[in-house]
């Protein structure tokens, strides 16, 4: 049997903080108890088939610098069937649970859509057998409505209602076949979705479309009696100047708008929250508030660079932060982290590719411990707690309720005198959560 990966001979293992192996994971133990849970239930990792299979180090100046066995083929669906062998045996190796793909990862876009749907089952066929053999589950599935030329000016919001049909088109069979392979989830992404100028642009109407679509994906999905969570991904540009999506606020407002909001949660990426102009935390914590946090994408973007670098997550206090509030809203069901994420143009080695996702499930291993410590201690909880307790008792506990106004506000304002507020503590918050991080 051919081995794609013959640097890594056997599965990695959890080796403890203490081993020097690059091929050992030192904080993740898959089946170590956090809060009641195994970290392999907490955590939920999965491997995208975009960046990791289908990504080969080009950047906007450059041709690929990854030149991987399993892409060398000049009949195109030998080199899908060859790539699907190779992230299997990434899978099993790296000990991931699930995957992601977009329809046209596993499968090359054919001369039609039905030649195209009929290479898409040929690869779904294979898959499934793949799933079968290794006990490996399909997080979530996509498809891609924003590479081909076709979809330039947007795939559901373009001006061409062709474009609208072809669209609907792929997104039915990309539905079916992730139900064929148990898919947990399905996700949109609005690459396209936005606009570059509003000159030629009529944003209602492409709302009304978007809205017009998701509704669409709702119905089939009853029809065809798939079970897994739709989510909306934000994301507020790139590669349009504006998305519709823009950000977790952005998508409530519509998904509330067009009746959608029982039948989306968010998947909210670590990268789109930052180009949001919002942190990662913040985006995940408007979801828990909300009822709306569905999955993660697992990555982070640089700080001194505008766009999607898509980089691996290593900062212990961003997933420490971001655990905190993935436990506080209840944990994943359906979804989990998703490494959508890619190794830099540099990073030219297979091996590299275990370097990168073991890193970043050390880095939520991490988070994940130090997170379910806090909750343990009640650290922040009771500073909250204390700060908000205004509000159990007399006049906040009255004003919660509701049934007064402004007048007994008034009165009650004219009677007390200036209010005083106590201090916020945020530094001294802040140097407790470092010595958590330690
Ligand atoms: C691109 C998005 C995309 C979605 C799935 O920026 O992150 O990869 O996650 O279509
Ligand atoms: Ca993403
Ligand atoms: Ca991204």
């Amino acid at each position: 049997m051919i081995t794609y990966f013959p640097e890594v001979k056997k599965p990695i293992a959890y080796e403890g903080p203490d081993s020097k192996n690059p091929l050992a994971f030192k904080h993740y133990n898959p089946s170590q108890k956090v809060l009641g849970k195994t970290m392999a239930e907490h955590l939920r990792f999965a491997v995208c088939y975009w960046h990791t299979f289908r990504g080969l180090g080009t950047d906007p100046f450059g041709a690929p610098t990854m030149l991987r066995r399993y892409s060398k083929s000049a009949n195109p669906m030998k080199a899908a069937e060859m790539t699907l062998e190779a992230a299997f045996e990434f899978f099993v190796k790296l000990g991931v649970g699930f995957w992601c793909f977009h329809d046209r990862d596993i499968a090359p876009e054919a001369d039609t859509l039905a030649e195209t749907n009929k290479r898409l089952d040929v690869m779904v066929k294979k898959a499934g057998k793949l799933q079968q053999d290794t006990g490996i589950k399909l997080l979530w599935g996509t498809s891609n409505c924003f590479a081909h030329p076709r979809f330039m000016s947007g795939a559901a919001t373009s001006p061409s209602p062709e474009v609208f049909a072809y669209t609907a088109s792929q997104i039915k069979k990309a539905m079916e076949v992730t139900r064929e392979l148990g898919g947990a989830g399905y996700v949109f992404w609005g690459g396209r979705e936005g606009y570059e100028t509003l000159l030629n642009t009529d944003m209602k109407r492409e709302l009304d479309h978007l809205a017009r679509l998701l509704h669409m994906a709702v119905d089939y999905k009853k029809r065809i009696r798939f079970r897994g969570q739709l989510y909306i991904e934000p994301k507020p540009k790139e590669p349009t100047k504006h998305q519709y999506d823009f950000d977790a606020a952005g998508c409530y407002a519509f998904l509330q708008k067009y009746d959608l909001v029982k039948h989306l949660k968010l998947n909210i990426e670590a990268n789109h929250s930052t180009l949001a102009g919002h942190s990662f935390v913040h985006e995940l914590e408007f979801c828990v508030a909300n009822g709306l946090l569905g999955s993660v994408d697992a990555n982070r973007g640089d700080p001194l660079l505008g766009w999607d670098t898509d980089q691996f997550p290593t900062d212990i206090y961003e997933t420490t932060l971001a655990m905190y509030t993935i436990l506080r809203g209840g944990g994943f069901s359906t979804g989990g982290l998703n490494f959508d994420a890619k190794l830099r143009r540099q990073s030219t080695d297979p091996v590299d590719l275990f370097h990168a996702h073991i890193g970043g499930m050390d880095a939520f291993a991490r988070g994940l411990t130090i997170a379910a410590r806090l909750i343990k201690d009640k650290t922040f909880e009771k500073h909250v707690k204390a700060r908000y307790a205004g509000w159990d008792r007399g006049i906040g506990a009255k004003i919660e309720k509701g049934g007064i106004g402004l007048e007994e506000l008034e009165a009650y304002t004219l009677k007390h005198g200036e209010p005083t507020v106590p201090s916020g503590r945020q530094e001294m918050l802040e140097n407790i959560l470092n010595e958590y991080i330690r």
